[in-house]
């Protein structure tokens, strides 16, 4: 295990993504965006999808040079076509004007189409609550998720992530899959040789099963909390299929794709500017300072994106973590991207 800055992490991955067919600037973005999920402690989003990236780009299932439309339709929309790039290229691209009409009408959607994202999606929210607004962001992606009661998959994993600025630390941000696990670090568990809860996920029988194998192999993840997880999933698959004019995630088919790693679906972001609420930003941010005072006497042990930041700390004192198997990942993709 070696330590390493975040900055020549991040060099070394946009390096990578260039050779594989990236621009400058979205190898830029993605590679910041894999970097600090790693820094955050997002195991499952960081370094670990870097085959992924590259696979989805030396296959021409994703385009890493593709430039983002961004169409202003309406007071409180944009509708941006990713042009079969990443999510987050569109996002960035439509980043500013956004924020500008969010604070002009108080409220904006964004609707991302034809987008690939792979990614942590606290990393979408967090930088608009830094501005003082509040986001939701979801996201669906490939199909891999069964409905309640259900044997077969409808759904993907679909994360969404909300964050709202707080007066007397940074932003609260949550950010979780509507499945129990995420399929990647049901895929870590599965290399660590660890087993599940029984509520994770079926076998390709449409049987539960503790071993991640099973699922990987064929079967299936399960909605947390049963039929309500199942209702989110079904909300987050209108938001970014039939609203932004996507495809459904049992609609985006990898299979049968040479290389295809990154799911093929759209994403959907609501900003709102809570100056426009009854009471300002100022108040705003103590009241959420106060909830999150009453739910820690309450007994809950942390607020949920505390251990993200505590990981970013740590990283950028100390450096990143890399161990000898992803360091041997990354001279693999060297390899495979034309470095001897
Ligand atoms: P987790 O279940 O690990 O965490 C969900 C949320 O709960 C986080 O905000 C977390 O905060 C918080 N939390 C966790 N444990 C506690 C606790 N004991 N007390 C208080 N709060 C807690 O997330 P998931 O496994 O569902 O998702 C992991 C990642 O996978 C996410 O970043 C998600 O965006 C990503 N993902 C991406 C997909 C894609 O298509 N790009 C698809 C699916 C998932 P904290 O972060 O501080 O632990
Ligand atoms: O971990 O479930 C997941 C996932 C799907 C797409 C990107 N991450």
């Amino acid at each position: 295990m070696a330590q390493v800055k975040f900055e020549s992490l991040a060099e070394r991955l946009q390096n990578i993504l260039e050779r594989a067919g990236c621009s400058t600037r979205v190898a830029r973005l993605i590679a910041t965006n894999c970097a600090s999920a790693e820094r955050d402690g997002a195991k499952s989003h960081g370094l670990f999808r870097m085959p992924g990236y590259v696979s989805s780009l030396v296959g021409n299932w994703v385009d890493g040079r593709a430039e983002p439309i961004v169409d202003d339709v309406a007071p409180g929309f944009i509708r941006i076509d990713a042009a079969n790039g990443f999510a987050v290229s569109a996002l960035d691209a439509g980043a500013k004007l956004a924020i500008e009409k969010a604070k002009r009408n108080g409220i904006v959607v964004v609707a991302i189409r034809n987008s690939h994202h792979l990614g942590a999606l606290s990393l979408d929210v967090e930088p608009f609550a830094d501005v003082g607004l509040v986001a939701l962001a979801v996201l669906n992606s490939m199909k891999g998720v069964v409905p309640y009661g259900g044997k077969s998959a409808v759904f993907g994993t679909n994360p969404m992530a909300f964050a709202a600025p707080r007066a007397s630390a940074p932003p609260f941000v949550f950010d979780q899959a509507v499945s129990t696990m995420a399929r990647g670090d049901v895929s870590i568990a599965m290399n660590e040789g660890r087993t599940l809860t029984s509520d994770v996920g079926v076998d390709k029988h449409g049987l539960q099963t503790t071993d991640p194998a099973d699922i990987i192999d064929g079967g299936a993840l399960l909605t947390f909390g049963g039929h309500k997880g199942t209702t989110l999933a079904l909300m987050i698959e209108i938001l970014c299929a039939a609203l932004v004019g996507g495809q459904f995630s049992y609609e985006c088919v990898l299979e049968t794709m040479p290389g295809a790693a990154t799911p093929r679906t759209g994403q959907t972001l609501i900003l709102i500017d809570p100056t426009a609420g009854s009471t300002g930003l100022p108040h705003f941010q103590i009241r959420v300072d106060e909830l999150m005072q009453a739910v820690i006497d309450a007994g809950l042990q942390r607020v949920p994106g505390d251990r993200r930041l505590i990981a970013r700390a740590r990283a950028m004192e100390d450096g990143i973590d890399v161990s000898r198997e992803e360091f041997d990942m990354l001279a693999l993709l060297d390899r495979d991207t034309g470095i001897h």
